[in-house]
């Protein structure tokens, strides 16, 4: 931005004087009083006058220009993007209602709880367990002749949650395990998740400790270490069993101790074993680590696979990077493995969110306020 000072008698008169010669974006920056105007015949009459500094902005380039347009043009697709995406989701969900209103729900469910099954399919729950989910939800109303919740559906769900899916979350900085091993296929966010837990359990005023086994990936170690080191927390890479258990010994004095390791295919079952000889002589509580965008069929795959540690709950990462986070549900009310937390982005420490059966039914109804509002709607 150029300055330029002018002068003139009034504020008004500096506007007027900008628009006119200094064009629409010059702007009045600061202003201060002078006398210096004389009459000629009248010495003693000074007018007061004033000297206005103004900012005017320098012309854009062409790349400002051309980058400016372009934004532009990003922004409105953004905006496109996000309409369509609102349709489409609108659209599935008509289509998942019209499907459950023709189905055997219709007779039994109250719309409202039909409305909720369709919501929950779509968001990737199966069918047959959204409807268990609900069913548990609901008392029969003699009025609608039907199931319909029993409070409202928030805390209708939330219950039959409770009942169903087992969560282990905030509860592992009370009851502190010592040996804490996160498990996994390759780049579901392992090492990322001990950075993050590390952190957490610090803050509940724990004492925590890292040993990462994973001594093939030296860029992955010394971010880990890097993190570690800034918390001031011990930090130990062990490369064989007995490695393994000195670093063990020499955390004695740590509350607990949190495992890396390497991530390994759930088909690859000699490195699987291998992994098991670090662990064979130690009580740990191992949780497996599912990137929540993976397939469900995939995820029993891996959980039985890694079937051969004692897994202790699940961990499901990259939340953020699913719209279908009923997959959740689904391995949880199966299995009946506790959930732990559910990561949900790249930063460290922040991106992690332990588990709790109100961040679970919000996560499945999504748009809980809409729903809500929508309140008990009458009877089709
Ligand atoms: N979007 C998203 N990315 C994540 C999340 N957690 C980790 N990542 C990213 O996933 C990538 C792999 O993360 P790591 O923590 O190295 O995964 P890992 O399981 O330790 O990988 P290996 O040790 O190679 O098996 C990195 O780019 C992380 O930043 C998450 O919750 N959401
Ligand atoms: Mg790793």
């Amino acid at each position: 931005m150029k300055t330029e000072k002018i002068i003139v008698s009034s504020l008004q008169e500096a506007v007027e004087e900008l628009k006119k010669n200094y064009g629409e974006n010059a702007v009045v920056l600061s202003s201060r009083v002078v006398k210096k105007k004389r009459w000629p015949f009248i010495p003693f009459l000074k007018t007061t006058l004033l000297e206005v500094t103004i900012g005017i902005p320098e012309e854009k380039g062409e790349f400002q220009r051309e980058l400016d347009e372009r934004v532009k043009v990003y922004e409105e697709l953004e905006r496109l993007k996000s309409t369509l995406s609102e349709v489409i989701k609108s659209v599935r969900l008509q289509e998942e209602e019209k499907e459950v209103s023709k189905s055997k729900e219709a007779e039994d469910l109250s719309l409202r709880a039909r409305r909720i099954l369709s919501r929950m399919v779509y968001r990737g729950v199966r069918k047959e367990i959204a409807r268990k989910l609900i069913e548990e939800a609901c008392g029969y109303d003699i009025e609608l002749g039907k199931l319909d919740f029993k409070e409202e559906v928030h805390e209708s769900l939330l219950g039959s949650f409770r009942k169903n899916i087992v969560i282990e979350g905030e509860r592992i900085f009370e009851e502190t395990p010592r040996i804490v091993v996160l498990m996994g296929p390759t780049g579901v966010g392992k090492t990322t998740t001990i950075a993050k837990l590390s952190y957490l359990f610090k803050r509940a005023g724990k004492r925590p400790g890292v040993i990462t086994l994973d001594s093939y990936r030296v860029g992955a170690v010394e971010q880990l270490r890097a993190f570690i080191n800034i918390m001031e927390l011990p930090f130990r890479v062990a490369g064989t069993p007995d490695e393994f258990l000195k670093s063990v010994e020499e955390m004695e004095n740590r509350d607990v101790i949190l495992v890396d390791t390497a991530g390994r295919s759930q088909h690859d079952k000699l490195r699987l074993n291998e992994l098991r000889l670090f662990l064979e002589s130690l009580d740990t509580h191992v949780y497996l680590t599912l990137s929540a965008n993976l397939s469900e069929l995939v995820m029993y795959e891996v959980i039985m696979q890694f079937g051969m540690f004692p897994i202790k709950g699940l961990i499901f990462s990259k939340l953020d990077e699913t719209s279908y986070p009923g997959n959740v549900i689904n391995v949880a009310y199966r299995t009946k493995l506790p959930i732990l937390c559910f990561t949900t982005g790249q930063t460290v420490p922040d991106d992690i969110v332990m588990a709790d059966y109100e961040f679970l039914t919000r996560l499945i109804l999504e748009e809980k306020h809409e729903l809500e509002s929508a309140g008990n709607p009458p009877e089709a």
